[in-house]
């Protein structure tokens, strides 16, 4: 099977498994609540994040099926955190996913509570997940909260935050792209090494290639930020910009952020190759993480 259609056939198996998860039909007290979080999480989204956790299951010879619930329980944080970095009193964004963000649909106290139950929920489809042992369920949501908490996705974002409007190092920007964007991807990978019980020689090798591809993916949103801008407005509108962020296109320039990004995908995908995968999809998404045009 071509990696498209690796993609496209386990992006129909998240999709559907999360529709399971937050059904349509929950009825009052909670109706709008489930209505917001369907809003943000289904129909839109490349959901690389769980294709990652299934390809990694795959690749390390355990069923993707057993790795579903997990997966989609990591898009379910990675949607938490898209609908509040939307929202006014973070970077303010009106579009997400190609429609309106949910403060502009439902209220922006709905905003914040669908995000906050997105969050929750993913930890409650883990700890009832019928595929995972005791042990993986508490190796997982360790995993998780640890790489969206303060020591990962949430620390950035305040990192990221406290830099905006100053002149900031290299070295800073790496740890604050490593621990916002990079800690979650990262996670997703581990997640899938823990279901296919790969041993921590292997998930010591993944854990340092998945943090790599984590800041490669992050450097390319900076590209994208002033690239996809000039494709679609005809002249470079970054968002970036607009807010005085450092990146590495203002430190490194276009070219240079490119090489930075390929330089560590090369390096990931070396180390990949050294773990002896029994498929090529798991290098074959990494390259489209950091080769992707959206
Ligand atoms: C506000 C709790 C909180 C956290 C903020 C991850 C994050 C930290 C904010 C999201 C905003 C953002 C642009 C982060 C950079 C990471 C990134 C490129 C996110 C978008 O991921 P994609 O491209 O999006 O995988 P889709 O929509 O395809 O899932």
């Amino acid at each position: 099977m071509e990696t498209k259609d690796y993609i496209a056939k386990n992006a129909e198996h998240i999709e559907r498994r999360l529709s399971e998860l937050i059904p349509d039909n929950h009825q009052e007290p909670h109706g709008n609540l489930f209505t917001g979080a369907r809003y943000s999480l289904l129909g839109g989204g490349k959901r690389l994040r769980p294709v990652l956790t299934l390809a990694v299951c795959e690749t390390f010879g355990a069923s993707p099926e057993k790795a579903l619930s997990t997966a989609c329980a990591i898009e379910m944080i990675h949607t938490y955190s898209l609908i509040h970095d939307d929202l006014p009193c973070m970077d303010n964004d009106d579009f997400r996913r190609g429609k309106p963000s949910l403060h502009k649909v439902q209220s922006e106290g709905h905003a914040v509570l669908a995000g906050d139950f997105l969050l929750t929920h993913a930890f409650d489809v883990i700890a009832n997940d019928a595929h995972l042992t005791p042990h993986q369920k508490v190796d997982i949501i360790a995993l998780l909260s640890r790489c969206a908490g303060g020591e990962g996705m949430i620390g950035g974002q305040v990192m990221d935050i406290e830099a905006e409007g100053k002149a900031i190092t290299l070295d800073r920007l790496k740890q604050i792209h490593r621990l916002k964007t990079g800690a979650m991807i990262s996670a997703s990978i581990l997640c899938g090494a823990i279901i296919a019980e790969v041993s921590s020689d292997k998930r010591n090798i993944l854990r340092d290639l998945s943090e790599d591809l984590g800041l490669a993916f992050q450097i390319v949103d900076d590209i994208l930020d002033v690239t996809a801008s000039e494709k679609k407005h005809g002249k470079a509108i970054s968002s970036d910009e607009t807010k005085g962020k450092t990146t590495y296109v203002t430190l490194l320039g276009i070219e240079g952020a490119r090489q930075a990004a390929q330089h560590l995908l090369d390096k990931a995908l070396i180390s990949l190759e050294g773990l002896k995968p029994e498929t090529k999809y798991l290098g074959d998404i990494a390259s489209l993480l950091v080769n992707r045009a959206f």
